[in-house]
């Protein structure tokens, strides 16, 4: 198995992006506790060196197992969404402008919340239209880089767009592009999701990337997720990407990145 924890190249609000900041050091340390990978939550990837990342994660050996973008929404409202046609182009341009980092490492871009939450007014399917608009454009400008999208199906708390595999596998429908798939996400899939596993079974070979976090979004091992039971079923589709740790800094940050490695390593799945 190959494993990956959360690390915000910059602050931010989000919760369960597990480290934030200290680029260099956090990297060291998660290294040192035997990840394999650092998935890294950038806002703008103009903050960002590719020199720098590569550095950084070259020395300590560590791949980049995926882009998440949603700061872009937590931090400054970009929505593919919006009723303002500036904000959709703001946020469109944002995520296309990660293309050439994603393809640099050869990493998926997460499509979390820049998807925004339909406002006051706006019907349903307006926003599935404009969504399903912003996509194809990104798509069709990142199969040109070889690179991938990976749409996260989020619980019902935190929008009203898109809340299982079912709605993700409708939406990859619409939108029509190889390169467009899923990222699931232990903790929404625990909320949202009638069985996890006949869920991770039906998105199968769409699933680009995958997130771990146990049901109250501590690490694993300290809630009820079955993770043997969800892992098993995750590398029976054929998945060989990463088990990428998306979990509340509790009680810290450190303490949450050994628990989890200390819990999922013995589970010896692949
Ligand atoms: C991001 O990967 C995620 O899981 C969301 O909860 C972001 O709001
Ligand atoms: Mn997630």
């Amino acid at each position: 198995m190959k494993l990956s924890v959360v690390l915000s190249t910059h602050a931010a609000k989000f919760e369960a992006a597990t480290f934030k900041g200290d680029l260099a050091a956090n990297v060291a340390r998660i290294a040192g506790w035997g990840y394999d990978g650092v998935e890294l939550a950038i806002r703008d990837p103009k903050l960002v060196s590719g020199d720098e990342l590569a550095a950084v994660l070259d020395a300590h050996g560590l791949t980049l197992p995926a882009i998440g973008t949603g700061q872009a929404w937590g931090e400054e409202r970009l929505s593919f969404t919006s009723a303002d046609p500036t904000i959709r182009r703001a946020a469109i341009e944002r995520i296309k402008s990660h293309i050439p980092l994603a393809a640099r490492f050869n990493a998926p871009v997460i499509l979390g919340l820049i998807r925004g939450i339909t406002p006051a007014g706006q019907g349903h399917e307006t926003s599935m239209a404009y969504l399903v608009e912003a996509l194809r454009e990104c798509a069709a400008t990142a199969a040109a880089a070889g690179v991938r999208y990976a749409l996260e199906p989020l619980n019902r708390y935190e929008t009203d767009l898109i809340h299982t595999v079912a709605d993700g596998l409708d939406l990859i429908e619409r939108v029509g592009a190889s390169n467009f798939g899923l990222l699931l996400d232990t903790f929404h899939m625990n909320i949202e999701e009638p069985s996890i596993e006949a869920s991770i079974r039906l998105a199968g070979d769409r699933i680009f990337h995958f997130h771990v976090a146990d049901s109250n979004r501590w690490y694993p091992g300290a809630g009820h997720v079955d993770f043997r039971s969800a892992l098993e079923t995750l590398y029976a589709t054929g998945y060989t990407g990463f088990v990428s740790g998306e979990f509340l800094p509790k009680p810290d940050a450190a303490t949450a990145a050994q628990k989890a490695i200390a819990y999922l390593r013995p589970l010896d799945i692949r």
